[in-house]
């Protein structure tokens, strides 16, 4: 069985993602024996036009198509990707009869609203490794796929989501093909050094609840984890067989488990590498033992999820750390040498002017290499923020939240963005 992969994603900003998932589960279903073949549209000119060009040539007997990204997330200058990944699915329509599967991290957080938008008929809600490859079977074998766990389903008016299946442990699949995509490509920002980057993750799940993050949604509140040897091994063949100079790990919280994350620091440094590596730690799991070994293990930068400095917002957005833990970790990771890069999350409930100076002074006061800004919260179904802005009135009940829809609280609305983009062009290393 014929199987073709298609990444939809186009989007460049922060940098040029490798298609992770994609290459994911592209390993797993060669290891079931089927014969897969990829197509990364980021660096196509005429996506519809290479979609169907690549389906001529393979006709595949099933698509799978992945949609990372359902917007920019940037309330002040929104870029909204779902009409683009339509036109992709609808080139693969016109041109093979195969079954379309959507899948992905955006498809995810938006199941029925993506089948419907793309006038599809089904896709795999979260992991994909297990549930795909179940699903090929299905297909090959000519089986009913309807009550397959985590499925999302539309069909003859009616659409549906499976309850999902039993998590994909990450140590029951392969780790990615990384021969499916030429690794050089895949840049840090455009144009700037280091060349290429690639990504890689040790553990899937968050188990914070934070009000606002469709993390949880997209990887499950469990916290699974690789073996720490075989993620250690995958960084030295990033290494020596693709020349990658800097790795970014793509965990939501790279500093938990504790134990966990030093054991793997441990195999890191037990291979001798030269590589460097950055990763995304939580204020709450910064003990100096982990950083430091982290560090020696050749981390050279941090991303810190701060998100605010005012100890009324981390609360209000349950961030679950406090303001002192925020400044504790960025001086240590500071005496330890990292380049570290802050985030403020901006305009969310209880967001005022005295809250948003709390946050700038703390981060100019800090003064980490750089500052990640975005104002007003993308509002995603099931999380809190969802609930909030029910109640407050900011969206209707049944709203399509597929279409990009922000929270910014009402003190803060008129003048936040304008505010902090001045602040922002005014100070090296912010970005908004
Ligand atoms: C790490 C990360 C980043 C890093 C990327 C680093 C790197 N080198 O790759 C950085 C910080 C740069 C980044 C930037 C952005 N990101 Co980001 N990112 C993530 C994060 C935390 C993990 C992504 C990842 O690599 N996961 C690991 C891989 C293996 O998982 P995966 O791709 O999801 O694939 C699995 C499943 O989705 C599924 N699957 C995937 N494809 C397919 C296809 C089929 C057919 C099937 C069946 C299944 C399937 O199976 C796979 C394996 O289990 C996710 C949140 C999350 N927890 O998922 C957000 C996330 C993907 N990002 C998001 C966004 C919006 C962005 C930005 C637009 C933000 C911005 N304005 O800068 C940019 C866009 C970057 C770009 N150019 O595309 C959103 C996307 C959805 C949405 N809301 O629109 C997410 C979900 C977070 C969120 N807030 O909701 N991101
Ligand atoms: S913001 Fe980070 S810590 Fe909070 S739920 Fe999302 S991934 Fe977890």
């Amino acid at each position: 069985m014929k199987v073709l992969m298609i990444s939809d994603n186009r989007c460049r900003e922060n940098l040029i993602p490798y298609p992770l998932g994609i290459a994911c589960i592209a390993a797993a279903a060669k290891q079931a024996g089927y014969e897969v073949s990829c197509l990364d549209l980021m660096f196509s000119s005429d996506p519809g036009a290479d979609t169907l060009e690549r389906i001529q040539a393979i006709e595949p007997d099933c698509i799978g198509l992945s949609v990372r990204n359902i917007d920019n997330q940037d309330s002040g200058a929104n870029e909204f990707y779902v009409p683009a990944a339509k036109e992709i699915a609808d080139a693969a329509k016109s041109g093979s009869r195969a079954p379309i599967v959507l899948g992905g991290a955006g498809f995810t957080i938006f199941p029925l609203e993506c089948l419907e938008y793309m006038d599809l008929e089904m896709g795999i809600v979260g992991e994909g490794e297990r549930s795909f490859v179940e699903l090929l079977a299905r297909l090959e074998a000519g089986a009913a796929v309807d009550d397959m766990a985590g499925l999302a389903l539309r069909r003859g008016g009616a659409s549906r989501i499976n309850p999902p299946g039993p998590h994909a442990w990450p140590g029951l699949f392969p780790p990615p093909d990384r021969e499916l995509f030429d690794v050089t490509r895949y840049d840090w920002k455009p144009g700037e050094t280091p060349p290429f980057v690639a990504n890689l993750q040790s553990r899937r799940g968050c188990h914070m609840r934070c009000i606002y993050c469709s993390s949880p949604t997209v990887e499950g509140r469990v916290v699974r984890v690789r073996e720490p040897g075989k993620v250690a091994d995958e960084l030295a063949s990033l290494e020596k067989d693709y020349g990658i100079s800097l790795a970014s790990f793509v965990d939501s919280l790279f500093n938990y488990p504790a134990d966990y994350t030093r054991e793997l620091c441990r195999e890191i440094i037990s291979r001798k590498l030269t590589l460097r590596w950055i990763a995304n730690l939580n204020p709450l799991y910064c003990e100096h033992e982990t950083m430091a070994l982290m560090r020696e293990a050749g981390c050279a930068g941090i991303s810190i999820g701060n998100e605010s400095g005012s100890e009324d917002i981390l609360q209000s957005l349950k961030k679950g750390f406090t303001r002192k833990e925020v400044i504790e970790a960025v001086k240590d990771a500071k005496e330890l040498g990292f380049r570290i890069n802050c985030f403020l999350l901006l305009g969310g409930p209880g967001e005022n002017e005295k809250t948003v100076k709390e946050s700038v002074e703390l981060m100019l006061e800090l003064a980490p290499d750089m500052v990640g800004v975005t104002v007003g919260i993308r509002i995603y179904p099931g999380c809190e923020m969802h609930a909030i802005a029910l109640r407050e009135g900011v969206i209707a009940p049944g709203q399509n939240l597929l279409y990009p829809t922000f929270y910014i609280s009402r003190e803060t609305e008129p003048w936040l963005y304008p505010y902090m983009r001045e602040l922002c062009d005014a100070h090296a290393g912010w970005n908004l």
